[in-house]
């Protein structure tokens, strides 16, 4: 297993998340609106239930989300948010020592999210909203900065870009870094996310994918999220419930690419794909 000499932690309050090998992080939709599992997961037992399961599976991190930001998604209250995600981080840090990433953009609820225990920020945002960066600061997680164009009521209406899409998703992440580093965020603390999906055509995303040494070049730990999602439908022909695969090959891919945490819905299938294709990285099976 992992030698201590060899691992890169990165400390997540209560926690702390080897990072030297990929890791894979849970989706815990608490949305009721959630688009790959009709908000099943809304009552809290049903939630703590399916995260346990995702725990016993082999995840690392259990990412919850209470805004729903698949395309053409209404925007949210920060009460609703709260109301949402406030108890299900609470249990999930009590009864499950679990480390928690809370999926949000709100200020308040980044505060509220690392009072109760939670250990990572997850921002599809990257601290753009007033005072978020200030939470995040304050909160003293790490904060993963993923990469949006436009807004998810609009964001997959012909998104186009200028310059290739890895220029653009790069150049948008070192300028957030800067921004966080120049507030006084510690460079230490984030992670990187090109966001699949946020403003983005099938062929936008498979070609980031392709040109990640883009990101991996900015020296920070990339997360990334693809678990059934639209490109696969769009290159499969498959629905929703039918992308597990697809989602596989991909999983294998982004390891191979570089991609140290995994956002999925699928933990142990996943795991056993990441864990083959960091194997055939490493020529061994040892995580070190
Ligand atoms: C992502 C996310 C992603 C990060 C969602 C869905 C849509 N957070 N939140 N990266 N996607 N960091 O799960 O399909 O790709 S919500």
């Amino acid at each position: 297993m992992t030698d201590s000499s060899s691992a890169t932690w990165l400390p997540c309050g209560r926690h702390r998340l080897d990072i030297s090998y990929p890791r894979v992080m849970g989706i815990l939709n608490v949305t009721p609106d959630s688009f790959s599992d009709g908000g099943r997961h809304v009552a809290l037992d049903d939630a703590l239930r399916h995260a346990e399961r995702m725990l016993a599976e082999g995840a690392a991190i259990i990412d919850v989300g209470g805004e729903s930001t698949r395309p053409g998604a209404p925007p949210v209250s920060t009460q609703q948010e709260l109301d949402r995600v406030a108890p299900v981080i609470e249990r999930l840090v009590c009864e499950l020592d679990a480390l928690v990433s809370v999926d949000t953009s709100n200020p308040r609820v980044i505060e509220q999210a690392a009072q109760l225990g939670a250990g990572m920020i997850n921002d599809v945002r990257a601290l753009q909203r007033d005072g978020a960066l200030e939470a995040a600061i304050g909160a003293g997680l790490p904060v993963c900065l993923m990469h949006m164009q436009g807004e998810p009521q609009d964001m997959q209406q012909a998104p186009r870009y200028d310059e290739p899409i890895e220029d653009a998703v790069a150049g948008f992440l070192a300028a957030r870094v800067a921004a966080c580093e120049a507030a006084g965020l510690r460079r230490e603390r984030l992670l990187l996310d090109p966001g699949f999906g946020f403003g983005k055509t099938v062929e936008h995303n498979l070609r980031l994918l392709n040109r990640m040494d883009r990101l991996t070049a900015l020296g920070l730990p990339l997360l990334v999220g693809m678990s059934r999602k639209s490109m696969i439908g769009k290159v499969l022909g498959r629905p929703v419930e039918e992308r597990l695969a697809g989602g596989l090959a991909l999983a294998a891919h982004a390891v191979g690419r570089g991609a140290r945490i995994l956002r999925v819905h699928d933990v142990g299938p996943v795991m056993d794909a990441v864990n083959m294709s960091w194997a055939v990285l490493r020529e061994g099976c040892e995580h070190d």
